[in-house]
């Protein structure tokens, strides 16, 4: 299955701090100094890898894969810092895999609100969640979401286990009627570092 973009020299992909900048992976290389808690936000292309012709996409989500924000992150991102593309009707698998050795966390695809809620709330995809979703998985443990990615629009990937994703530990998901193919962009919050 062809993989997203290409292995990144010294690991060095990281994200520009200009506020609204996202980063395109594959396509765009980033050198500058950046803040150290910037650098805990890296993209690892192998994440993502796609089948463009059976109009298929896998993504691996890691819960607690860093110790950002208490460990209470997806793939090392908090707070919507990294975006899911997908393009409308596609089938779609989500690896979940709980890499914290301390804290169980599930996920669920929810619908953007505000405020975030604090327990898991009805998905917006149908099947798009994980089981114990309020209890969370156990370090180590996995689960596999499938679906189809539609209706078009914007959704978050939320840790269902009390006051997680409120605390930040969510991500985005962009089911896209006009991408073409999957891709993983950095959307960090205006401001954010
Ligand atoms: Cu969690």
């Amino acid at each position: 299955m062809p993989r997203l973009g290409i292995e990144p020299p010294a690991g060095r992909w990281l994200p520009s701090t200009a506020v609204g900048r996202a980063v395109v992976v594959g396509l765009v290389t980033l050198s500058l100094a950046v803040p150290a808690s910037a650098q805990q936000q890296r993209v690892d292309p192998t994440w993502l890898s796609f089948e463009t012709a059976a109009k298929t996409v896998r993504f691996q989500l890691i819960a607690g894969l860093t110790g950002l924000n208490g460990a209470l992150n997806f793939n090392g991102f908090r707070d919507g810092a990294l975006t899911i593309v997908v393009p409308v009707g596609w089938q779609t698998e989500i690896d979940f895999r709980n890499h914290d050795g301390m804290l169980p966390h599930s996920a669920q695809v929810i619908a953007p609100q505000t405020p975030l809620p604090t327990q898991p709330v009805g998905p917006a995809i149908p099947r798009a969640f994980t089981f114990k979703l309020v209890e969370g998985l156990p370090s180590e443990a996995t689960d596999i979401m499938r679906f189809a990615a539609q209706p078009a629009g914007e959704y978050l990937i939320f840790c269902g286990v009390p006051g997680h994703g409120a605390a930040g530990m969510w991500i985005r998901l962009r089911v896209s009627a006009t991408a073409t193919t999957p891709a993983l962009l950095l959307t960090p919050a205006p401001g954010a570092s």
